[in-house]
């Protein structure tokens, strides 16, 4: 059998994509168009070229001497970790790639341990050996004492390295750049250590669903690996869905992978990876097979959300000006086809009319889907993330309350540690670990994601931009109690208008501001974060023709500051409770939900007398 289907797994930002594409660029048959040289062919979409990172997993196959390998690319984020162990299921090893100066971190201990409970061989690639702090040695260690604690076999724990540097396109047996010339070593290994698919020629045909995309033309893919059979254009197959149900139905094209692309080939054989159009309501973890004898594979465990929030047609006063698609109806046909291929989102639409409770898998998830949303035309407007508490029943007819719990990893220089242990211990951050290695301080913490929302910022200001912070998700426990939460008070447009440099230089000497001069405002948006923990009207629209009165800076030349620009992740960051986002094509707006000043005096009165 001259096919090995591997997955390439690490820590965020290790390198995955980047040797990815080296492998690629260097096997046979592939030809790189001219002007792709120098950017990453596997992360394709436009998000993840914006951000660098991978965000979808990605198959590709390649030619290697009489060998197809079949590699799929995997996102580091923790978010999206669950899609990474299901991707186990199709692949009969994997590469893990370390970083050669930071060694494995929390996302390399959460996948490697899925991938030796898959039961898989591993082949060790020491990563960035270029890098001036490059430390092979050490991270090799690092990585051999992480299978050994993760109660890798012997035979797992025994695994080939290989040092590479992805971004050169070299690697080699041994930690010396000058001896390497291409990435021929990785190849020579992948062929020769990682077995070949086991197929059972006795067995009827079974293809197991791990993955989904969407074709304007085939409709809904799915991608998985065949177990064993054949597949064949216009076949009648029988899909077992996740309940066990089993229904005919027929299948209208075969692809193969091969290069970055699917190739229709009408055929494939079992070990390879494929995939399949003609099944609308397919979903992972599902069976493709026989219809005469069908038998269902184990199905795949599918994480459940832990992060929620609000999506809903856009009331802002501006709604309309930007987007094409802005009614409930396009937004609820929107989120039913992210459905169909996302698995790890939830979308209640029982929850209202024109405004869903939308959960997922962290913050990064349901922004990047907002992201993508508002690039498409749409515009909405959502709520602070919140966590999702679930009950869990004692064992004594009891229930209690539990909450989603994150490991967060923090590396910041060393004079910064008291600072994040504070801001840690607000948050009722238990410390796990405490390293200090060359003037670089290491910090792991459990943290209720509660404590997280909305902590980046903070974080950054209180490491001055040096601190690098790592989360991922553990586990459900018991409710910690409340948060004495973090609380902002904004400053708030009073009227609707055109800000000016007048208006906005009174009103910076209260808080920071979020906009610049010339930005059509309207009353109840949120254009900057006041100093003090309260709401604060400000009229930014004011020229100074228009005042008769003087301001105590009068007659002093003030400077208007550069505003804080609010991304997306910034502003749903920053919102509370009672703010809201717009997001629309071209803007992101931060509104209090009750936009008049004396609405919201009423409510305020009236939750008082309460
Ligand atoms: N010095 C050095 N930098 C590298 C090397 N390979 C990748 N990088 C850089 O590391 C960063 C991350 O590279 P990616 O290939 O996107 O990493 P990734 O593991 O795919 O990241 P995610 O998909 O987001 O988890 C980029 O800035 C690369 O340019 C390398 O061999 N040496
Ligand atoms: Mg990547």
């Amino acid at each position: 059998m001259n096919i090995r289907n591997i997955a390439i797994i690490a820590h965020v930002d290790h390198g995955k994509t980047t040797l990815v594409d080296a492998l690629l660029k260097q096997s046979e048959n592939f030809k790189v168009r001219a002007d792709a040289a120098n950017e990453l062919i596997m992360d394709s979409n436009e998000l993840e070229r914006e951000r660098g990172i991978t965000i979808f997993s990605k198959n590709a196959a390649v030619k290697y001497k009489d060998f197809k390998i079949n590699i799929v690319d995997t996102p580091g984020h923790a978010d999206f970790g669950g899609e990474v162990e299901r991707i186990m299921s199709m692949v009969d090893g994997i590469l893990l790639l370390v970083d050669a100066k930071e060694g494995p971190m929390p996302q390399t201990k959460f996948l490697l341990r899925k991938a030796i409970q898959a039961g898989h061989k591993a082949i060790v690639v020491i990563n960035k050996i270029d890098k001036p702090e490059a430390r092979p040695d050490w991270a090799l260690n690092q990585t051999f004492d992480l299978f050994v604690e993760l109660g890798a076999s012997d035979e797992q724990a025994n695994f080939p390295v290989i040092y590479a540097s992805g971004a050169q396109g070299k690697a080699g047996a041994e930690a010396d750049l000058a001896k390497m010339k291409n990435v021929e070593p990785l190849f020579e290994k992948i062929v020769e250590f990682i077995p070949a698919p086991k197929i059972d020629a006795s067995k009827p045909l079974q293809m197991l669903t791990v993955n989904l995309a969407y074709d304007n033309y085939k409709g809904k893919i799915a991608i998985g690996r065949l177990y064993s059979g054949v597949l064949k254009k216009n076949m009648a197959v029988a899909h077992i869905d996740r309940s066990g149900k089993i229904k005919k139905t027929q299948i209208t094209s075969v692809m193969l992978f091969s290069g970055l692309s699917r190739v229709d080939t009408g055929e494939a054989i079992a070990g390879d990876i494929v995939a399949i159009a003609g099944i609308p309501d397919i979903s992972i973890g599902e069976t493709i097979a026989d219809p005469e004898n069908p038998i269902a594979l184990p199905t795949i465990k599918i994480d459940e959300p832990t992060i929620k929030m609000t999506f809903g047609v856009n009331t802002s006063p501006f709604s309309g000006k930007d987007g094409q698609y802005t009614t409930s109806r396009n937004l609820r046909e929107r989120l039913e086809k992210e459905l169909e291929t996302d698995v790890a989102l939830l979308v209640d639409f029982s929850s209202g009319t024109d405004h869903w409770t939308v959960s997922g898998r962290g913050e990064l998830h349901l922004a990047i889907l907002i992201e993508k949303m508002r690039r498409e035309g749409y515009e909405l407007e959502v709520s602070k993330p919140q966590v999702i508490y679930k009950a869990r029943s004692t064992g004594s007819g009891q229930e209690i309350k539990t909450e989603p719990i994150e490991l967060v990893s923090v590396e910041v220089p060393e004079k910064f540690a008291g600072i994040v242990i504070e801001m840690f211990g607000k948050r009722m951050g238990e410390m796990k670990d405490m390293r200090v290695d060359r003037g670089t301080t290491f910090l792991d913490f459990a943290v209720p994601t509660r404590g997280l929302i909305g902590i980046r910022n903070s974080f950054l200001t209180a490491t001055k931009g040096l601190g690098i912070m790592n989360s991922i998700f553990l586990g459900y426990e018991e409710y910690k109690g409340d948060l004495a939460v973090n609380p902002h008070g904004s400053l708030i447009a009073t009227e609707s208008g055109t800000s000016n440099s007048y208006g906005l230089i009174n009103a910076q000497s209260r808080g920071q501001l979020f906009i610049a001069p010339g930005v059509e405002v309207y009353e109840g948006m949120v254009v900057g974060e006041n100093a003090k923990d309260l709401d604060l009207g400000v009229n930014i629209c004011k020229a100074k023709e228009l005042t008769n009165f003087r301001t105590k800076n009068f007659g002093v030349q003030e400077v208007l500051e550069v505003p804080r620009e609010m991304g997306l992740e910034d502003a749903l960051d920053y919102i509370g409770n009672d703010e809201l986002v717009e997001a629309t094509p071209k803007n992101i707006r931060i509104r209090k939900m009750i936009l008049k000043e004396t609405d919201r005096a009423k409510i305020k009165r009236q939750n008082k007398e309460e």
